[in-house]
């Protein structure tokens, strides 16, 4: 094993999402998602808590110490939407939130709205529990996506130099530190690419090294009464029955001593996308090992079939293996997507599809359920049943998973197709037009489909030079059989570490054609997954499914599915161009209906067939009883 990252994403100005799943959810995001996001930023106060610095609106900080970071990843995500879906409004609110926090950032780099409304003395001084460096980091990812993608450079500056106030503050002979919340490390990371100055990635990966060193950072701020008076709750966290453990913010041991993952979803994910692209061509074994153990043992032992991860609402994370609880289940939105972007880092590392079913998983099911289908309605956590107690909501006091959800809805084209030097790499085969120089050539590749409700696609190549170069087409896990043509040609494909891989030269119009079977498929859980035991949880392709009362007109609680009998698939009734898939099984009537207890055996079933529908629209009809994992009859 060595890390190296051959393959690249592309250019935004490389590719154009054709997609109809994917180019639906770009309206919807520039139209009428980022704009209802925007006005919900100024409603709850957190445009507000900047201009407060400078005296233009009354009142102090409203809302959590971290909530600017909602404005930056809201920017994030708005760079990428106007590049897809441009809306003239949406691009003035844009600016707004730039004007602001342009004026907002002090002389020597720093912004934080919460700290400059009059705490300016505890600047940096509860780096655990504070959030600072998060919420700079979000802004240079802010920044690096606006210059990336809309060519905006008043944003970049600011976030360079908040950047450079980091590099000014913290490193080698300078403070040691870094923050309780990872972030800015992949941020940095980010820009080292985007500026081509190292410096922000050796910083970077400083940070990485000495989290989890002995002595803690953290611990010597709980035991610092004026930096503790500043998040008292955060002792707790931090601790365990026998003192200080760390586990919660990853400090509980070095990066390469890790050997699974512990404490916050959220906070391990970014820790470890930053450590995956710093294993980059290092030929650093343990790191590399690390980070495959913890992942390795994230994927087999704590993820929910969705992809949801951190079952627990105490600490917003992880408990112990095979604890997935599926009503409680916490799988807050913003930590499948940081898995969806962990598993792209590993892929780009190893060019191992293995890595791509897992950010396929996240993506289509426990990531996008966290959005309504009109965008203005968001979950936080996403349960995989639920007992009518669920609600989509407009927004939330601590909002990071509405802007996040938009942010990687947005860029899917970064995460569906990869490019290097001689390969053209199809991870996820959403609809699309990319151009690329490849093998010294200027390549159009057009590709035509209609997944996820589809595994047949096509991919049209253009160029002017007949060229050899590969292409190579992910194998997803779920597919069974897998068809292959190129319109005459004879060639067979390769396969390589889950992809097929097509090495020829390749001519102007060839066209590939490819068929991935996309069959239903009942999956049983390991039975040390207590809340599966006797369940099966229905999937097709990248898709898992779930069943709502809506369709069925009884609560799925009381269903139990036959998994003999073929489930059907058809276009959903309720959702437009979806699809679902109709099974068969048998619902519990109770007799007499109105007793509450009755003597073993009055209990009697009836022949049902039940509409499932894709996981992601579940709630969208309102609240009631949803299941995931279906009782087998
Ligand atoms: O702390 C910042 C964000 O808020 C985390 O990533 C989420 O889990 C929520 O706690
Ligand atoms: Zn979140």
């Amino acid at each position: 094993m060595s890390f190296h990252r051959r393959m690249r994403s592309f250019a935004p100005d490389q590719i154009q999402i054709t997609d109809e799943f994917w180019s639906t959810w770009h309206k919807t995001l520039s139209m009428a998602a980022l704009p209802h996001q925007f006005q919900q930023l100024v409603d709850s106060g957190r445009i507000a808590n900047f201009e407060r610095v400078w005296g233009a609106n009354g009142g102090t900080f409203e809302g959590y110490r971290f909530n600017d970071s909602d404005v930056y990843k809201w920017q994030e995500a708005t760079a990428y939407a106007l590049k897809n879906v441009d809306n003239p409004k949406l691009r003035e609110q844009f600016e707004l939130t730039v004007d602001v926090v342009e004026r907002t950032q002090m002389a020597d780099g720093y912004v934080n709205s919460y700290i400059q409304n009059g705490r300016l003395e505890d600047r940096l001084r509860n780096l655990n529990a504070l959030h600072e460096l998060y919420c700079l980091g979000h802004l240079i990812e802010a920044g690096v996506a606006a210059k990336i993608y809309l060519g905006h450079d008043r944003l970049y500056r600011i976030a360079v130099r908040a950047a450079d106030f980091v590099c000014d503050v913290f490193g080698p002979d300078k403070r040691l530190g870094f923050c309780g919340h990872e972030e800015i490390e992949l941020a940095l990371i980010k820009l080292s690419s985007c500026s081509a100055d190292n410096k922000y990635r050796e910083l970077a990966h400083w940070m990485i090294e000495k989290r989890g060193q002995r002595p803690s950072i953290f611990d010597a701020e709980l035991k610092d009464e004026r930096a503790l008076s500043l998040s008292p709750l955060s002792a707790k966290l931090m601790k365990s029955t026998t003192g200080y453990s760390g586990e919660y913010a990853q400090d509980h041991a070095p990066i390469r001593e890790h050997d699974a993952v512990v404490g916050h979803a959220v906070r391990a994910m970014y820790l470890y996308i930053a450590a995956t692209d710093l294993a980059d061509g290092k030929n650093d074994e343990e790191l590399e090992l690390a980070l495959t153990r913890c992942w390795d043992s994230l994927t087999s032992k704590r993820m929910y079939i969705t992809g949801g991860i951190g079952p627990s609402g105490e600490n917003e994370g992880f408990t112990h293996d095979f604890d997935l609880p599926n009503s409680t289940a916490y799988a807050e939105t913003c930590a499948a997507i940081g898995l969806a972007i962990w598993g792209h880092r590993m892929l780009e590392q190893t060019e191992n599809a293995d890595y791509a079913d897992t950010m396929e998983r996240a993506f289509y099911n426990g990531a996008l359920s966290g959005i309504s289908l009109d965008g203005t309605g968001y979950f936080y956590d996403n349960p995989l049943e639920s007992r009518g107690n669920n609600k989509r909501t407009p927004w939330f006091g601590c909002a990071c998973c509405p802007p996040n959800i938009a942010r990687l809805i947005a860029s899917v084209g970064q995460y569906a197709f990869g490019i290097s030097d001689r390969s053209f790499y199809i991870h996820m085969p959403i609809g699309a037009v990319a151009k690329a120089k490849i093998a010294g050539q200027d390549v159009k590749f057009t590709l035509t489909g209609t997944y996820p409700w589809n595994g047949t696609f096509s991919l049209e190549v253009n160029l002017e030079e007949p060229t050899s170069f590969e292409v190579c087409v992910r194998i997803p896990e779920w597919a069974d059989e897998v068809a292959t043509e190129i319109a005459g040609a004879s060639e067979e494909a390769d396969y390589r570490s889950g992809y097929a891989v097509f090495d020829r030269t390749w001519r102007d119009g060839d066209v590939l054609q490819v068929d991935l079977e996309m069959e239903p498929k009942w999956i049983e859980a390991n039975p040390l997954v207590r809340d599966d035991i006797g369940r099966v949880a229905l999937t097709r392709g990248p898709l898992v499914f779930c069943a709502e009362e809506h369709d069925l007109g009884y609560a799925p609680q009381l269903l139990s599915v036959d998994t003999e009998a073929e489930p059907e698939i058809g276009p959903s009734k309720a959702f437009p161009n979806a699809r679902s898939l109709n099974v068969e099984g048998e619902a519990l009537v109770a007799d007499p209906a109105d007793s509450l207890y009755m003597p073993a055996g009055s209990t009697s079933t009836r022949a049902t067939s039940a509409a499932m529908i894709p996981y992601y629209l579940w709630n969208n009809r309102g609240p009631n009883n949803m299941q995931v994992w279906l009782r087998q009859r």
